[in-house]
């Protein structure tokens, strides 16, 4: 098979963000397009290991996913990888995608991956679609690989591809090729649940799980209702909640992956997860869970639509985590969260004596301190939990953690949430979002809210009745314990002097427009019994009218109310 040296030229914008290049389909459709910012991939990505390298690719089967995966297979093949690790159908959970790096194929080292998702955005035709690029260890690449990639992006010139590669991954085996003056190709397609599905089993006790569900540690039957979205977390799901641990298949809700998520919006929370929520406040059901697009994402709801906020689930699960049976042979030396995240964890940490780090939005932030060893679970406020496992958030892995969890306490999830409340007080947390927005504005706001910062420490703020002290504001900026690398800009702060937050930050993982976030926290101490279990709206009503005016989001963005509340 020939190497073709193709002629392209650069396309604007191809700056990977949060969490990959995350673009509108039509976007990614443009000749050339997708072939660019995939050479730019194994060049910055790989650079010199790139010859002879291997790397799995695979995503959550949105539309383009088929044609991205071959063209990922064509440039690969002509650029000198000696091995792709391929999920049949192009299909793979992030999470699963992440335990396939680490795990090595065959005895070798994996180098990388390339996972094709855009996580909880919409899918389809005229939805969203992404690439992304995660190093060796599982995790996404850090700043300055994607800032590598994004260099070339913007010089590229050519891109080599073995045009006429034909494989068919829709089908498991193993497809081997000669390529011109280049060597010997092949392509693993491999099953795509397998491999995930006997990692849980080494981390939790699936046998205590299912007597859990079947009634026999509590004498009552635990029903669970999970949603899948239409997401890469159903066929993990119906295999390990059905197939291992006896759950009713018709407990299991949207579990058959689609290229548009069936229309929906494939983001596990209570806006977008609305009819999970309806149908557990039925009462049927004692746990429900949803999950996004790509499976790391997860929302926990208990008995009658009980909300856990995701700070919180943190919180119990790192609480909890002597029930987990993969940390009992583990050293635990710490926990980490990211900075918008409300900080119930850091409570945790200290109690047990434990290391807690407070990081940029982004999982990419974590993967150091795992690596070194310094943290074992971590989460942040936007529906992503997970542990040192593997090196992604974990959306299945949040639901077993929580089921091993009931397994031994034998109580409600609303009960355990409750009594972390008057052990550790409360963190009460809140998100808003104001989704494609005009871009201009929003800088704007940022930038008039930003000049404003220094001006505001020692300033009272006050708004029905209720006034806060500044004690801090700033743009929060962090620097990496294990290599020392600095992240700046990563969010506009107002700390107040009871240790509530505002904070203001521009997403990072749109297609279009922007995102303004407004994250509100505030501690209620456990002895403050009058407020504790109040709903999180109430608590934090006079905060979140102090931010509103303060940033003048009205003005700058023309919205009387935010797209999304969590
Ligand atoms: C959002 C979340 C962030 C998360 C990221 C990727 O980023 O806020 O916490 O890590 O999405 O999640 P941003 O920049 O839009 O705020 V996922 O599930 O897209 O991989
Ligand atoms: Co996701």
């Amino acid at each position: 098979i020939a190497v073709v040296e193709t002629p392209t030229k650069p396309f604007a914008g191809q700056k990977p963000g949060t969490s990959g290049l995350r673009k509108r389909v039509p976007e990614f459709q443009q000749q050339n397009y997708t072939e660019n910012f995939v050479q730019a991939i194994l060049d910055a990505g790989l650079g010199s290991k790139k010859k002879g390298s291997q790397l799995v690719v695979g995503g959550d089967g949105r539309f383009l996913s088929m044609e991205a995966t071959n063209v990922i297979i064509k440039i690969a093949a002509a650029n000198g990888l000696s091995r792709l690790i391929v999920g049949q159908n192009g299909f793979l959970s992030t999470p699963a995608l992440s335990n396939l790096i680490r795990k090595g194929h065959e005895g070798r080292v994996v180098d990388g991956g390339i996972i094709l998702t855009a996580s909880h955005n919409p899918g389809g035709p005229k939805g969203d679609f992404g690439i992304k690029f995660n190093c060796e260890n599982g995790g996404p690449a850090p700043d300055q690989v994607t800032d590598a990639i994004y260099q070339i992006t913007t010089k590229i010139d050519k891109y080599l591809i073995a045009k006429d590669l034909e494989c068919d991954f829709t089908q498991v085996g193993r497809y081997e090729y000669d390529i011109e003056g280049v060597g010997h190709f092949v392509v693993d397609v491999i099953d795509s649940v397998t491999e995930y599905i006997n990692l849980m089993q080494k981390i939790f006790d699936f046998p205590k799980i299912k007597s859990l569900l079947a009634g026999e540690l509590t004498g009552r039957k635990l029903r669970v209702l999970l949603d899948s979205m239409h997401g890469a977390t159903g066929p993990y799901i119906s295999t390990i909640l059905v197939d291992h641990l006896g759950a009713d298949p018709s407990d299991l809700l949207r579990t058959v992956p689609k290229p548009d998520f069936g229309g929906g919006h494939p983001d596990p929370n209570l806006t977008y997860a609305k009819t999970l929520v309806e149908r557990l406040h039925t009462g049927e059901h004692d746990l429900g869970a949803a999950f996004d697009g790509d499976g790391d994402r997860n929302m926990i709801l208990g008995k009658n639509g009980f909300f856990v906020c995701p700070s919180d689930s943190l919180a119990v699960i790192a609480d909890n985590i002597d029930y987990i049976p993969y940390f009992k042979t583990r050293k635990v030396a710490g926990f980490a969260r990211s900075m918008p995240t409300a900080g119930a964890v850091d409570l945790v940490a200290k109690a047990k004596g434990l290391q807690v780090y407070e990081t940029p939005t982004g999982w990419k932030y974590f993967g150091n301190l795992m690596d070194a060893g310094r943290i074992a679970i971590c989460g942040e406020e936007s529906f992503g939990t997970g542990s040192d496992h593997i090196r992604e958030k974990d959306g299945v892995w949040a639901l077993l953690a929580w089921l091993q969890i009931l397994a031994d306490r034998k109580e409600s999830v609303e009960e355990i949430v409750t009594k972390h409340w008057q052990k550790y007080g409360r963190n009460v947390f809140t998100r808003y979002d104001y989704e494609n927005v005009d871009a201009a504005g929003a800088n704007l706001l940022m930038t008039f809210l930003e000049a404003q910062l220094p001006a505001f420490v020692g300033r009272d703020f006050s708004a029905n009745g209720v006034t806060y002290k500044v004690a801090v504001a700033d743009n929060f900026q962090y620097t990496d314990p294990v290599d020392g690398s600095v992240a700046t800009k990563q969010g506009l702060r107002i700390v107040f002097e009871d240790g509530s937050r505002l904070v203001f930050r521009l997403s990072g993982t749109g297609s279009a427009g922007a995102t303004i976030r407004l994250y509100v926290d505030s501690y209620i101490p456990s002895n403050d019994t009058s407020r504790l279990l109040l709903p999180a709206h109430e608590l934090l009503k006079p905060l979140v009218l102090i931010a509103l005016d303060t940033c003048k989001m009205e003005q700058f963005t023309n919205r009387k109310a935010p797209t999304v509340i969590t």
